[in-house]
């Protein structure tokens, strides 16, 4: 036991199907044996996590009889008093949705897809989980001429107003979000980043009711910058889940330890989610390595949490050191924060200004210095 022990007020929640992954790859088969859901369930809660979520199939990991996996997982729950606060459907590994769920061109493939989903949303609200997540890994195409994008839009919305309306109906407690990814296993994936997602989201019929799961590795394969998309995803509220790991740049989805691929990016991702208003569960979506063993899972499960907590203490470091308040007052990041025009202001006023452009524009930010800063709280020579 240390500072960096995860506790229940944490809310560190995982997928039974990152610590459950065993381990088949496009190249080999599983290297690690099935896990029992019961086993993760526990495991997990011995480890000081709050929370597991699932997909519908993951329950059926060791027990193939639906009803009685279920009553398992309950009482695993029961027992360990671990919390669902997220379900998801799986709409990719069955050959039936090899070209997509809710955007198929097979159009008996949608219905089923959505009878699916609404299925496990049922187990989802009776198990008192309030986000459910649509991650359309297999909506997408690899020909352009094979996809009408267009129509594909138009379904992706005709299911998801369909579930915003079963909900509402059925009276649940329940939001959408939408896990954006640009590609893998699809060539190009439909909705690819959390930009695409955000816009998706406001020709839908119940927008109030879906947002996002933006996933750390998902962005950082687009090359994209995750902490300014979740920056923005806060910023129109839609930050609903997330999903936490790492990943090294644009390639395959890596599915690493949190902090295990960019950690300059993961300490500022975890500075923002700590200041920022996210209130939300801290979900790991990782897989462990395929090099390991039954028992090296856990280890790697652990160590997800503890580099979030290490990466929290460094925050509050960097926050609470002079000298970064100094810099960051010294490169005027606070100043940003003030409207542009000062109340009362008028855009006559606004014009009419005298302006020493050669003044202004020979002014430095020094945000070298503030970044160094950072890098040495996060390499651990300062606080
Ligand atoms: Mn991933």
């Amino acid at each position: 036991m240390d500072a960096f022990t995860p506790k229940r007020e944490d809310r560190f929640t995982f997928g039974l199907w990152t610590v459950g992954w065993e381990a088949r790859d496009p190249f080999g088969d599983a290297s690690r044996p099935p896990l029992d859901p019961v086993e993760s369930v526990h495991k997990l809660a011995e480890l000081g996590a709050y929370g597991v979520t699932f997909h519908d199939d993951d329950l059926l990991a060791v027990e193939p009889d639906r009803e009685r996996a279920v009553e398992n997982f309950k009482k695993a729950l029961a027992d360990t008093g671990l919390k669902v606060p997220m379900a998801t459907t799986n709409l990719f590994t069955h050959p039936v949705f090899k070209d997509g769920g809710f955007t198929s061109n097979d159009r008996d493939v949608r219905r089923y897809a959505i009878r699916k989903v609404i299925r496990n949303v049922d187990l989802a609200a009776e198990l008192g989980a309030t986000t459910y997540v649509c991650w359309g890994g297999r909506e997408g195409a690899e020909s352009d001429a094979a996809k009408d994008v267009k129509a594909a839009l138009s379904r992706y919305k005709e299911a998801l107003d369909i579930l915003g309306a079963y909900v509402v109906e059925k009276g649940y407690d329940i939001r959408f979000a939408i896990e954006p990814k640009p590609n893998e296993p699809r060539g190009d994936i439909l909705l690819p980043t959390i930009g695409h997602a955000l816009a998706f989201i406001n020709e839908l019929e119940y927008a109030d009711r879906v947002g996002l799961n933006p996933e750390v590795g998902h962005e950082q394969m687009a090359g994209l910058n995750f902490v300014h998309g979740i920056a923005q995803a806060l910023w129109h509220k839609k930050l609903f889940h997330i999903d936490l790991n790492g990943q090294h740049g644009p390639k395959y989805d890596q599915d690493l330890i949190f902090g295990h691929g960019d950690v300059k990016s993961a300490f500022f991702l975890v500075d923002l989610l700590e200041n920022g208003g996210y209130d939300g569960p801290r979900h790991f979506d990782y897989k462990p390595l395929r090099t390991e063993d039954p028992n090296d899972v856990w280890v790697s499960a652990a160590a997800n949490m503890r580099t979030y907590l290490i990466l929290k203490e460094k925050s509050k470091a960097f926050r609470a050191d002079p000298e970064v308040q100094e810099a960051l007052a010294a490169s005027r990041v606070g100043e940003l924060a003030e409207p542009t025009l000062a109340a009362g202001e008028t855009v006559a006023d606004l014009i009419a200004e005298d302006f020493d452009l050669g003044e202004a524009a020979a002014r430095g930010f020094h945000f070298s210095r503030l970044n160094q800063l950072a890098i040495e709280h996060l390499l651990g020579v300062r606080g």
